[in-house]
């Protein structure tokens, strides 16, 4: 257990109808019971764990009172650290709980680092890595399904799919420990590789289904950004309303009428899209337009998925073939609008420019085609459907990165074992895959890495 006590504001700076301020450690609560004093003039240090009580945060040298307060003192080991925990609610706003930070720090603790409560949390052993990664993953959430994801995880569910992986590693390393043992058995060697191999083709197939959501887990954690591209008046600004359902962007049935570009966050059956109306693209001596035209080109390689808009109402223009040549190799959708009025460009006919693209009708002004885009989107990125709740979805870089790693450790095993390799070279690999697989739940994890983690947390947590 540490030994200095740690203290931090734990609640957002600003006007608020409480604000907290947290301490954790084995002085906390003998300092607190040196700057609180309670109505019924109790000790924390002896009063039951987890109860709130009511009183006075006094300055210890002159008696004087800081504020009026809500006192918890929550007993070790049972407490979000696991040591003793105090929690001091007083009134919100940045006064209230600055003075009582700064009477906090007088009277013996010091002031905790970014995320240094939880990291306590970790290094006593209550969570693991990936649980401490969720808490922040939970606070900074911008989307309802980047937090489900990441809640299930705090929960441990991605914890456990590793710790499985890690035991099926040991298991095959048990095998190849047995085989070193006994060299001269010829049959331990025969059926000890055959063991290995199962073994190494199921770790290696729990990996690669874990590592196939991640895609999706990068989406759910910051957005799909789908940007809306297509000649003037097309009706871009029109998708992007009947999308936001509100008007949003200007509509009007001048060309040009869009100039700069205009980006919301939207949420379409529990897909966090970030959507993006851009500047018709065409040739313009307009100087504003055109720095619009140059920002939408720019936009295209950014993007997660381009919606391409083109007018059924109207022959194909050579403004229309460059924007094909500008999206011909990008993930898209076509959108054939206007086919409420009579069709000049049908379906067929742009075919022939985009062989391979999803092409839709669409009449955004009376509403058709809407639901079909939609649930294209879905389909594009998320094969199936997500269930987020009872599902593990990778959405952190770092898990990514280390079952890549993992993964090429197995694979370079398994090729190991089929060309009947060394026992000890297999070894090599498969040693490796468990530091790796253990470096996700922090068991094998250097200090910097944990460092460098937690240095990202906030404040107070
Ligand atoms: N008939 C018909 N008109 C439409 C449809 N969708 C949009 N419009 C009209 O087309 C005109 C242009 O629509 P906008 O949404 O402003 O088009 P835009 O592509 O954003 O245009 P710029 O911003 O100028 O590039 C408006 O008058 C819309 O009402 C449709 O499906 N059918
Ligand atoms: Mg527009």
């Amino acid at each position: 257990m540490d030994i200095d006590t740690i203290a931090a504001i734990a609640t957002a700076p600003g006007e608020a109808g409480i604000g907290i301020v947290r301490l954790s450690g084995k002085n906390a609560v003998d300092i607190a019971d040196k700057i609180f004093k309670a109505k019924n003039d109790i000790s924390l240090k002896l009063s039951e764990s987890r109860k709130l009580h009511y009183g006075h945060i006094i300055d210890p040298n002159n008696d004087k009172i800081i504020d009026e307060v809500l006192v918890v003192y929550m007993k070790s080991p049972h407490t979000y650290t696991t040591e003793d925990v105090v929690e001091i609610n007083c009134h919100g706003g940045i006064i209230s709980v600055r003075r009582i930070l700064e009477i906090v720090l007088e009277n013996g603790a010091r002031i905790a680092d970014a995320g240094e409560f939880t990291k306590r949390a970790f290094m006593n052993g209550r969570i693991d890595l990936t649980q401490a990664e969720a808490v922040m993953d939970l606070i900074s959430a911008k989307t309802d399904s980047s937090f489900d994801v990441s809640l299930n995880q705090l929960e441990g569910a991605l914890s456990s799919e590793v710790r499985i992986l890690s035991e099926s590693v040991l298991k095959m390393l048990a095998q190849i420990e047995a085989t070193i043992d006994f060299p001269d058995e010829d049959d331990v060697e025969e059926i000890a590789y055959e063991k290995m191999k199962n073994e190494g083709e199921f770790i290696l197939e729990k990996i690669n289904k874990l590592i196939s959501t991640s895609y999706s887990g990068k989406i759910l954690k910051e957005g799909l950004k789908t940007i809306i591209l297509g000649k003037p008046n097309v009706g871009k600004s029109s998708l992007m309303n009947a999308i936001l359902r509100e008007n949003r962007a200007i509509v009007t049935e001048v060309p040009g009428t869009t100039r700069d570009i205009i980006e919301e966050y939207v949420n379409i059956n529990g897909i966090p899209l970030i959507i993006v109306d851009t500047a018709g693209i065409r040739e313009t001596e307009d100087i504003v337009e055109k720095i619009g035209v140059d920002r939408a080109k720019e936009l295209i390689d950014k993007g997660d998925l381009a919606i391409v808009v083109f007018d059924a109402s109207e022959k194909l223009t050579r403004e229309d073939e460059n924007i094909i040549e500008l999206i011909k190799y990008k993930k898209s959708i076509i959108l054939l609008n206007k086919t409420d009025l009579e069709v000049k460009t049908d379906i067929d006919t742009l075919r022939k420019y985009l062989p391979n693209k999803t092409i839709l009708n669409t009449s955004i002004l009376k509403g058709s085609g809407l639901s079909q885009i939609e649930e294209t989107i879905k389909d594009m990125f998320f094969k199936g459907d997500i269930k987020i709740n009872d599902s593990i979805i990778i959405n952190n870089v770092r898990h990514k990165d280390l079952l890549l790693k993992s993964k090429k450790n197995i694979e370079e095993a398994l090729e190991s074992i089929k060309i009947n390799m060394p026992i000890d070279c297999i070894e090599v690999d498969v040693k490796e895959c468990y530091d790796n697989l253990g470096e996700i739940n922090g068991d094998t994890v250097g200090e910097d890495i944990i460092d460098r983690i937690f240095s990202d947390f906030c404040i107070g947590k």
